[in-house]
């Protein structure tokens, strides 16, 4: 990009960034399963019952350890839709986090568009969604700007 476009992009940008504050400011970050982060047995969609409505825009945390001698590895994918999602079925999931992505401060997720999004962890072939519980449906709401 050559420089005069480029200040020009910069700009827009600015103003696009000043715009859109209030969306922005709106926004929470929500660490997925609270201080139990994403683990084999605890119930998701009951946290995801209790911690809702989200909000387009906001950020889920998934919180892992990478592999190692003393805890499972987890993963996250998004299933394709309510049939896939009640039967655990990971054959057309997309991979969000893979078994090292979870570690340190986690890994984040923004709820971009306001849809349903089927998260699950993919390990076990598909053991710790359906045993584990390690699944649940978000549906984010439209940011109300006050
Ligand atoms: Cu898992």
């Amino acid at each position: 990009m050559c420089p005069k476009r480029a200040a020009g992009f910069a700009l827009a940008l600015i103003l696009l960034v000043l715009a859109s504050m209030p969306a922005i400011n709106q926004a929470a970050t929500k660490i997925v399963g609270g201080s139990d982060n994403w683990r084999f047995g605890f119930n998701y969609s009951d946290w995801a019952h209790k911690n809702g409505p989200f909000y387009q825009n906001d950020t889920l945390v998934f919180k892992y350890d990478p592999p190692n001698s003393t805890t499972f590895p987890h993963s996250v994918y998004l299933l394709e839709n309510n049939t896939s999602y009640q039967a655990c079925e990971l054959k057309n999931a997309t991979l969000v986090a893979n078994q090292t992505q979870g570690g340190g401060t986690g890994f984040e997720f923004v709820l971009c568009e306001i849809k349903d999004y089927y998260f699950a962890c993919g390990e076990r072939n598909g053991t710790h969604c359906s045993t584990g519980l390690m699944k649940f449906v978000v549906r984010p709401l439209e940011p109300c700007l006050s």
